[in-house]
């Protein structure tokens, strides 16, 4: 899989005006995923209970920083690392937590559309084909990267005895 110098320049261009409004964006991303399948909401304690997504609620708030942050990083220096790198975790502990939670290939497709949409917003004007490809490769490799180390660990817990 590729990941093209022009790619890697949108990616970026799109982090430098995001990261201004880093805390409203990452609330929209988590909204739109919840919006689009609001059964997700039973994945987090602090919304299993909610009918509406609270949009004040502190775990919700960093949860969605922590993770909107780590998909754009992701994206950010793959073409550089040549691989998907993810700070602030480890690919093993993003395997190993969406393994638990029955996580399947359909759910990262509903996250792909969140994240394409977030960006979209955040950068108005200078949304383009060009740029969501982008953000699509990358979001596809990072995808990969955890069903990777979800299939290794499914893999390691059925050979034992
Ligand atoms: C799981 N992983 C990443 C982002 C998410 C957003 C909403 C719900 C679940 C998620």
């Amino acid at each position: 899989m590729s990941f093209s110098e022009k790619q890697e320049a949108l990616v970026k261009e799109a982090w430098e005006i995001m990261k201004e409004d880093i805390t409203t964006l990452s609330l929209y991303f988590f909204t739109q995923v919840l919006e689009i399948a609001p059964a997700a909401k039973g994945l987090f304690s602090f919304l299993k209970d909610e009918e509406e997504i609270p949009q004040d609620n502190p775990k919700l708030k960093s949860h969605a920083v922590k993770v909107f942050k780590m998909t754009c990083e992701a994206a950010i220096q793959l073409r550089e690392k040549g691989e998907v790198v993810v700070s602030g975790s480890t690919l093993k502990y993003l395997g190993s937590v969406h393994l638990q939670k029955g996580i399947v290939d359909a759910h990262f497709a509903v996250v792909k559309e969140g994240v394409l949409r977030t960006v979209e917003k955040g950068v108005g004007e200078k949304w383009s084909e060009e740029m969501k490809g982008a953000w699509s490769e990358a979001y596809d490799q990072l995808a990969a990267a955890i069903l990777a180390e979800m299939n290794k660990e499914a893999a390691e817990t059925t050979d034992e005895p």
